[in-house]
């Protein structure tokens, strides 16, 4: 067993053992002067950037375009930084399909920062000559004017020395993330102490493009570091087990036009229309994921991958998604991207926990459930005299009902079998006080969480608290599951 270093992961691919069995794909570092400066501050430095853009940005660097190198930013924890510093930045990536699995080791990473105890440094580093790129993934919630105040006083630097724009991309799960982080950015630096030409500086010089990613990464675990120690005879702590499926799509405003091309020739869209790959990724994918997990975590299911498996859970998210949030994204062949994701659920090699997709609910339920029923009660208003198409969105919105009915029911932390689960939410304990008479009264409950009179808490927004026909749509399925569990309910819904 070798600690990982560029030394071990070449011998690694030199020197299949007996016990390897899976390929192990790494690039070599280029012998050149740029290679390890770095071009790119990506902030959110966690497993998702190691299994997606770092990924994307070896292919370039092995490609022979030494300008993609990475300096990963650890927004708090200096865990992964410290870690990833000892072991030449290097970490294994085990990808599983229905074609087998194979090994990863990439190397663009070329140098980790904390944000909360390097700042200076990271704002360095942004005003690097070197850097072109900002990429970030810190969540729903982190974005915040100390976010913001972060990127903008790496802007700041750089207007001063003279330097070049950045082309600054969010890939956060947020509809229209890069205009969400300029319009945020530019508050900051329309504020004191900066100059009041910063704004205009950053108008005309750098670039926020909306982008959509896409890849289930779960956390890593002991059991995929198990497997790449069983398999390659490496030991990386951080290693990380996660799907063959991956997809970039970035909107085509890149302060260096040329690097179009070059993210396409690794497999990245490059397009002037990214809203209707982000309306299917968050109202198909991530919708489906805060249900599964909400199930979940009320079954006692570790694993989004068993809580899919359960025919009747199976078929209420396929009816979600073809009632309710299907018909209304602009993908092409959303039918197709619906049964490709329920085969992604699946996926057998993937341990993704239901209390980490779980984690933060209250922000993701506003972007990826409330746009939907909200363009429902629209079609709702509009067809009128139309009887199908008023019923199609009615069932579009029943399937909304209960996908928020066991969310409620989640509210009580408590498995159908008795056992307490944690909900890691900004808002756990608001929310969970105002479900707490649930059981007893779940038409209540939904009017004091979904419509509440002083409108503090409205979870779903004004128009589906104010729609009586929906409320009283979940508050009847909230029923349901307490009297049936919820796989009955939902047996009972789809049948
Ligand atoms: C998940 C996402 O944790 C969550 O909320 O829905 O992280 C999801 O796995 C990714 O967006 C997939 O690309």
């Amino acid at each position: 067993m070798a600690a990982l270093n560029h030394q071990t992961v070449q011998h690694a691919v030199a020197n299949p053992t007996q016990a390897q069995r899976q390929a192990l794909i790494y690039h070599p570092p280029a012998d050149a002067p740029e290679r390890n400066k770095p071009a790119v501050v990506h902030l959110g430095l966690g497993g998702f950037h190691r299994a997606h853009q770092a990924m994307v940005f070896d292919e370039l660097l092995a490609k022979g375009d030494q300008r993609w190198g990475v300096c990963a930013v650890g927004m708090r924890s200096a865990q992964l930084s410290t870690q990833l510093r000892a072991q030449d930045y290097l970490y294994l990536v085990r990808i599983s399909d229905a074609q087998g699995s194979r090994w990863h080791a990439p190397s663009s990473i070329v140098k980790t920062l904390v944000a909360a105890s390097e700042r200076d440094a990271v704002i360095e580093q942004i005003a690097s000559p070197h850097t072109r790129w900002i990429t970030l993934t810190v969540t729903e919630k982190a974005y915040t004017p100390a976010l913001a105040g972060l990127i903008v006083d790496g802007l700041a630097a750089r207007q001063a020395k003279g330097l070049a724009g950045l082309t600054i991309a969010s890939c956060d799960n947020l509809p229209d993330n890069g205009r969400v982080l300029g319009a945020l950015c530019q508050a900051q630096a329309a504020s004191p102490p900066f100059d009041p030409s910063l704004q205009s500086w950053i108008e005309t010089e750098c670039r926020f493009p909306s982008s959509m990613v896409d890849r289930i990464v779960p956390a890593p675990s002991a059991e995929v570091r198990a497997a790449a120690l069983q398999d390659l005879g490496l030991d990386d702590p951080s290693a990380l087990g996660v799907e063959g499926f991956w997809e970039w799509v970035i909107e085509d405003a890149l302060v260096e036009p040329a690097d179009a091309d070059a993210l396409r020739s690794v497999g990245v869209v490059v397009t002037d229309d990214v809203a209707g790959f982000e309306q299917a990724k968050l109202w198909m994918l991530n919708a489906s994921h805060t249900v599964l997990a909400s199930i979940g975590a009320v079954l006692g299911d570790r694993f989004i991958r068993q809580v899919i498996a359960r025919p009747a859970v199976r078929q209420w998210v396929h009816a979600y998604m073809t009632h309710a949030s299907g018909p209304l994204v602009g993908r092409p062949n959303w039918q197709d991207y619906r049964d490709a994701l329920i085969e992604r659920f699946g996926n057998p090699m993937l341990d993704h926990a239901c209390l980490q997709v779980y984690s933060d609910s209250s922000l993701k339920i506003p972007v990826r459930w409330v746009p939907v029923g909200q363009r429902l009660l629209d079609k709702v208003a509009g067809d009128r005299a139309n009887t199908n198409a008023l019923d199609a969105s009615r069932l579009g919105l029943d399937c909304l009902a209960v996908a928020v009915a066991i969310f409620v029911r989640s509210l009580d932390p408590v498995t159908e079998a008795g056992e307490p689960f944690v909900f890691n939410d900004p808002l756990a304990s608001e929310l969970q006080a105002l479900a707490r008479d649930q059981r007893a009264d779940p038409r209540a409950t939904i009017g004091r969480l979904l419509a509440p009179a002083d409108q503090g808490l409205a979870l779903l927004g004004e128009r589906l608290g104010e729609d009586s026909v929906f409320l009283a749509s979940a508050a009847h399925w909230l029923g349901r599951i307490h009297a049936r569990g919820i796989e009955s309910a939902l047996q009972e819904f789809v049948q």
